[in-house]
């Protein structure tokens, strides 16, 4: 039987309505075969991070169990997004549905169509911060401290405002 793992990914829209594209996302990702959502961030509305000229998002981090591998993980995401974006875009730019491999276990991947731990989120409040209230004693596996630690270190100043705790 495979191993399961507990991953975190970040969720976010900035294009559509927004607050029903999270909530529609996080239900097709405890659909997956073999994955369960085990606890989700509070939802944010943030500012957008590196290209300026976009809507605002909304953000949340979910943690899950999964049997999947991090390459499943990845394709079935990829499949959710899919089914969400209505015109193509610019890279950073608006999208209906983004879902980020965050962390999976601590596994650090560096391949051409996968990064794990994800290459940016170090340095993005909009992921550390929601990340931070379900994870922040895990460690990242390659930066050797904890989510609450690479919180802190956090230079960006993006503004990142809490919506609600229940959607
Ligand atoms: N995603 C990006 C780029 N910038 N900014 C915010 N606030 N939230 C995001 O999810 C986001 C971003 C690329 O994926
Ligand atoms: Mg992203
Ligand atoms: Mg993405």
């Amino acid at each position: 039987m495979e191993k399961t793992a507990k991953a975190y990914i970040g969720i976010g829209s900035n294009s559509g309505d927004k607050l029903l594209n999270i909530c529609e996302g996080i239900k097709r990702i405890g659909m997956l075969p073999d994955t369960h959502i085990k606890k989700r961030s509070g939802i944010y509305i943030t500012e957008p991070y590196g290209y300026k000229e976009q809507d605002w998002f909304i953000n949340c981090v979910v943690e899950i169990e999964t049997k999947l591998d991090p390459w499943q993980l990845l394709y079935s995401l990829k499949l959710i997004e899919g089914d969400f974006f209505r015109e193509k875009g610019i890279r950073f730019g608006p999208r209906e549905l983004d879902l980020d491999i965050i962390l999976y276990g601590d596994m650090v991947i560096r391949s051409d169509n996968l990064e794990v731990p994800h290459p940016r989120y170090r340095e993005r409040g909009f992921v550390l911060i929601p990340l931070c209230e379900i994870a922040a004693d895990i460690c990242d596996p390659e930066a050797g401290i904890t989510i609450r630690q690479l919180k802190e270190n956090l230079v960006s100043h993006e503004i990142v405002v809490k919506l609600d705790e229940k959607v």
